[in-house]
C-alpha cells in the first residue's frame, strides 16, 4: 500500500463521528499494539491513558492506507509522543518491545483470561488475581468464591461463547428471533445491530433492537420473546432488566450511564441446521449446536432512532458523537434522546439521519462507523 500523503491527513478530524471507518483496517499492526496498551492501562485503572491509546487506534483505523513512516503521521490528531514511539518501534523492528513485555506479563495474561468470562469485569478479575488465583481451575476450586448466575453460565458455556460468532450464525439467529417476534405482533420491528450492522464478519455476541408502534407494548414484547424461546427449549440463560426509563427526569441525570430501556442478556442455543454455512469452528458442528450470546433491547418507538444509533456503535464512534454534541453544539446526546441546552428542548428523531442533521454532521453509514 502507498504511504499516506500528508495533505490527506490534514483533513482527519479528531472526532470519530466525522471520520468514515470501514472494517478494512490498513493499520492493524499498529492498532493491535495500541489496543494491548489500552487494555493494560485499563487493568491498572489509568483510564485517561487507556482512552488515549483507544483514540490513537481509532484514528489509524480510519486511514485509507498503511502508515509507512513516522513523518506521515505528523498531521494526525490524537497521536501522543508515546503512541509515536510505539509506531516507530514497529516500523523499525516489526513489533513493539513494550507491547511484547505486556503480553508476557502474568498479571496482564491473568486479567485478560478472567475478563473473557461472561459476567466478569476488570474489578472482579483484579480481586481474584489479588487472592492469588491464576486459572479457571483455581477459581472453580476456591470454595470461598461466590459466582453469580451470569458468571456460572459464563463458565458453563465458556468454550462456545468465547468462540467468535460468524455472520452466517448472526443471520440464523436473526431468523430465530424474528419468528418469535412475529408470532407475537406482526407489526413489530426487529433490527440486527452492534458489530454485525457495521458489516463485521465476526462478533462476540449478536445484538438486536426490537420495538412496536403500540405505545407501552415494547416491554411485554420482550417478555413474550423470552417466553417463546423458553418454550422452544433454546434459552440457556436469561438476565432480564426491566425499563427504568422516565422521560420526566432531567436529561443530565441520564447522560453517561448505560441506557434505561428494557433489555435482556441471553445465551441462546443455535442449531447447526439453521446455519447456512454450518457452525463456526468444528466443535459445535459435531454436536449439532452451539451456545451464542445475544442481547435484545426494547425501546419505545419514539426513542428507537437514538437507541439504534447507540447500540450500533462502535463504542468510540458513539463516545465521540456525544462529545461532539456536548462540546461543539451544546447538546446532550445519549441512547434515549437529544437535548439542546441553548433552546432548552428535546429534539425529536425518527431516523438516525435526523440525529446527524440535528447535530449538523454529515451522515455516516453504519458500515463506516467502525471507529
Ligand atoms: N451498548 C450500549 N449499552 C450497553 C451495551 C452496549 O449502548 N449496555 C452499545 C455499545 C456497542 C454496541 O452497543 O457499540 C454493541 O455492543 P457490543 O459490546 O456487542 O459491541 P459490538 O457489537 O460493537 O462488538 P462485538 O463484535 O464484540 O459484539
Ligand atoms: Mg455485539
Amino acid at each position: 500500500p502507498e504511504d499516506c500523503p500528508p495533505t490527506a491527513e490534514a483533513a482527519v478530524s479528531k472526532y470519530a463521528c466525522q471520520r468514515r471507518t470501514t472494517t478494512g483496517n490498513n493499520n492493524k499492526i499498529f492498532t493491535d499494539a495500541f489496543e494491548v496498551l489500552a487494555e493494560s492501562y485499563q487493568f491498572n485503572e489509568l483510564e485517561s491513558r487507556c482512552l488515549g491509546f483507544r483514540r490513537a487506534a481509532s484514528v489509524l483505523k480510519s486511514l485509507p492506507c498503511a502508515v509507512q513512516s513516522l513523518e506521515s503521521t505528523h498531521n494526525l490528531p490524537c497521536l501522543g509522543e508515546h503512541a509515536k514511539v510505539v509506531i516507530e518501534e514497529i516500523l523499525e523492528h516489526g513489533l513493539s518491545f513494550e507491547v511484547e513485555k505486556i503480553l508476557s506479563d502474568e498479571r496482564y495474561q491473568t486479567l485478560k483470561l478472567f475478563t473473557s468470562v461472561f459476567g466478569v469485569g476488570p474489578k472482579t478479575a483484579e480481586k481474584w488475581y489479588r487472592r492469588g488465583l491464576r486459572s479457571f481451575s483455581d477459581i472453580l476450586a476456591d470454595s470461598s468464591i461466590h459466582l453469580n448466575q451470569m458468571q456460572q453460565n459464563g463458565f458453563l458455556h465458556y468454550g462456545d461463547i468465547s468462540r467468535a460468532v460468524s455472520e452466517a450464525e448472526a443471520r440464523a439467529l436473526t431468523s430465530v428471533i424474528d419468528e418469535a417476534v412475529h408470532a407475537i405482533t406482526p407489526d413489530a420491528v426487529l433490527t440486527l445491530t452492534g458489530g454485525f450492522r457495521r458489516g463485521k464478519e465476526f462478533g462476540h455476541d449478536v445484538d438486536f433492537i426490537v420495538t412496536t408502534p403500540e405505545p407501552g407494548k415494547e416491554e411485554s414484547l420482550l417478555h413474550n420473546i423470552i417466553n417463546i424461546l423458553t418454550k422452544q427449549g433454546i434459552l440457556l440463560y436469561c438476565e432480564y432488566q426491566p425499563s427504568t426509563f422516565d422521560m420526566s427526569e432531567l436529561p443530565i441525570q441520564r447522560f453517561e450511564a448505560m441506557d434505561q430501556f428494557a433489555k435482556c442478556f441471553l445465551i441462546v442455543r443455535l442449531e447447526s441446521s439453521r446455519v447456512e454455512e454450518g457452525l463456526h469452528g468444528d466443535e459445535g458442528d459435531s454436536r449439532g449446536w452451539r451456545a451464542v450470546r445475544v442481547d435484545v433491547v426494547s425501546p419505545p418507538l419514539d426513542h428507537y432512532a437514538f437507541a439504534l444509533l447507540g447500540w450500533s456503535g462502535s463504542t468510540m464512534f458513539d463516545r465521540d458523537l456525544r462529545r461532539f454534541a456536548r462540546v461543539e453544539r451544546r447538546m446532550l446526546l445519549d441512547n434515549h434522546c437529544l437535548y439542546d441546552k441553548t433552546k432548552k428542548e428535546f429534539l425529536a428523531a425518527t431516523t438516525e439521519k435526523d440525529i446527524f442533521t440535528h447535530l449538523g454532521l454529515e451522515y455516516i453509514e453504519p458500515w463506516q462507523r467502525n471507529a
